[in-house]
């Protein structure tokens, strides 16, 4: 039998699934009329959880998006109002216009489980119990729900002095929600970490329909060839790591910054960021909720220069990516 395949990133997973998905599909279907290539039981281990994120010109990603979902997940939270304002897609998986159920994964894991999960780690470090379930046995009584749960659920195993993760999905969109999950639960799993004061391990992730929609083929060719030349080649930005001090203080404060931002109640200038006794490494995750404001609240004008000059240079390459045509004349990521 043959472990999951090792590797070095995020990155160099999502090119092996990207490669795979197109070039060798096992079924060409149309789940719910989603016409996809798809297949059955991918597996892939990361070594270093913290290279979560992709640097490609051609797959530009949205970092802003993926610390608000990791930090709403982190919050416990099921309501669209936050996640709504990061992703508008996200609206459609609401039933009732003002909560998201199936995939509100942080509501199911964050309140009571987590604090059984942190005891269990703590009394037993060896422990394979572990195990923060998502999908419930009734996930599927509605047939109309437009929000299942693609998340079965997430282990944490501790093996000598590193927390390990390990991710169980019924499905996952290799260009989509891929994307988004492996940097949240990354995120979740080095937070984890730094609670239970242990190095972080491995994260690996098992799903059971990787798929990719055969509309987005045609755009994915040189997501694949790019992907495929960064083999070998030295990352493009060595990753932060969290403080070791983080912890649910931090993630409550980080989510007042959150909202007063979101609602526009506050503007914060670079500087005000640095004077808020944060570490920087979340003064970095605040920049980029500052930054989302600019990009909401004052859609006529670029983002301003000076926050986007401290943001940390990954984050300005993908920011300047992601929204070329907000930036301004100064910056070229
Ligand atoms: O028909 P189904 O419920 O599987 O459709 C959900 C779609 O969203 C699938 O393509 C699934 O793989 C994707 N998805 C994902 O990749 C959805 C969620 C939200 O639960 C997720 N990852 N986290």
């Amino acid at each position: 039998m043959l472990a999951a395949p090792t590797l070095p990133s995020f990155q160099r997973a999502y090119g092996q699934a990207l490669e795979h998905l197109v070039t060798t599909p096992q079924f060409t279907n149309q789940p719910r009329g989603n016409h996809s290539q798809e297949a059955l039981g991918l597996s892939f281990t990361i070594t270093d959880p913290r290279a979560r994120t992709l640097f490609l010109e051609s797959r530009p990603v949205n970092p802003i998006y993926h610390h608000a979902e990791a930090l709403w997940y982190l919050g416990g939270r099921n309501d669209l109002d936050m996640i709504g304002y990061y992703a508008p897609r996200r609206r459609l998986d609401s039933a009732d216009g003002t909560t998201i159920d199936g995939s509100a994964y942080g509501k199911r894991m964050f309140n009571g489980p987590f604090d059984q999960v942190l005891a269990l780690l703590r009394s037993e470090a060896d422990s394979k119990r572990a195990f923060l379930p998502v999908f419930w046995p009734g996930a599927l009584d509605d047939p109309a729900s437009p929000d299942v749960p693609c998340l079965v659920g997430l282990q944490l195993l501790a093996r000598e002095g590193k927390l390990h993760m390990v991710a169980f999905m019924r499905a996952n969109d290799a260009n989509r929600g891929l994307i988004a999950d492996v940097f949240s639960f990354t995120f979740i799993q080095e937070f984890t970490a730094r609670l239970l004061g242990l190095e972080l391990g491995t994260y690996t992730h098992h799903v059971g329909s990787m798929h990719l929609a055969v509309a987005e083929l045609p755009r994915l060719t040189d997501a694949l060839t790019e992907a495929a030349h960064s083999v070998g080649l030295p990352p493009r930005f060595t990753p932060t790591s969290m403080p070791a001090d983080s912890g649910w203080g931090t993630i409550r404060q980080i989510l007042v910054h959150e909202q007063v931002l979101r609602t526009n109640q506050m503007q914060y200038t670079a500087k005000d960021i640095a004077a808020l006794g944060l570490p920087s490494y979340w003064q970095e995750t605040v920049r980029l909720f500052e930054v989302q404001r600019q990009l909401v609240h004052c859609a006529a004008d670029p983002v301003d220069a000076e926050l986007l000059a401290a943001l940390t240079p990954a984050h300005r390459w993908q920011v300047a990516r992601r929204w070329p045509r907000r930036m301004p004349a100064e910056v070229t990521g």
